[in-house]
């Protein structure tokens, strides 16, 4: 299987879970500007949505949206836990928090991101993030990580979507059980591959 990336971005998500994993994989950049891979093929002919995480099974096959595709790595090796059995109330737990992350983190970072965006889409942007994150502070005061005391795919994506803040200069010192998380999540050794295999470290 292949996984295209950009460096930093929601990719980094899929790409730690792959190395918990120990999965065989190929990874390849994206310039998401030029829609063009680092080997020079044209991406929306790989991902018509144009956008990373994209990952192309062996047989052809095409797997987009990051919450989705971890799902689908973490269902590859269930003895990994790294999700809870499908149909359990753990995993609509876990599926809970990886669509709060979706819509209510890193969807709040892209004006950030986004050159066109107004001061006042960042301001409203900014003040729902410190909201969002105050909500996961709490959950975090009482366990390790998001679903308890083991690791997971949420962990995954919530640990990217969290290292955006430094990029935007948003200040996390008011959060240290996310400030924790985060060094906790960075010691694992899936994520130190992970991160310098996308040569942020
Ligand atoms: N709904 C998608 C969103 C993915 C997304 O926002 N990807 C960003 C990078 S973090 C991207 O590729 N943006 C470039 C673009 O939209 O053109 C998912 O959850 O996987």
């Amino acid at each position: 299987m292949k996984l295209y990336l950009k460096p930093g971005a929601c990719s980094l998500s899929p790409h730690i879970v792959l190395q918990e994993l120990g999965l065989a994989h190929e990874t390849e950049v994206v310039d998401l500007a030029k829609k063009v891979t680092a080997s020079g093929a044209n991406f929306l002919d790989i991902n018509p949505k144009g956008y990373v995480p994209a990952l192309t099974l062996d047989d052809g096959s095409l797997l987009t949206e990051g919450p989705a595709i971890v799902q689908y790595l973490a269902d590859l090796h269930p003895e990994a836990k790294l999700a809870p059995p499908n149909g359990s109330l753990a995993r609509y737990q876990l599926q809970s928090w990886l669509t709060y992350i979706g819509t209510e983190l890193h969807k709040n970072f892209t004006p950030f991101f986004n050159p066109a965006a107004s001061a006042e889409m960042k301001s409203q942007a900014g003040a729902m993030l410190q909201r969002r994150f105050a909500l996961v502070e709490s959950e975090l005061a009482s366990k390790s990580y998001l679903m308890g005391e083991d690791f997971t795919v949420a962990d995954a994506y919530l640990f990217t979507v969290t290292s955006w803040a430094k990029f935007i200069k948003f200040d996390l010192s008011a959060f240290p059980q996310l400030q924790a998380f985060q060094t906790r999540v960075a010691a694992r050794p899936a994520v130190q591959r992970a991160l310098k295999a996308e040569g942020l470290i």
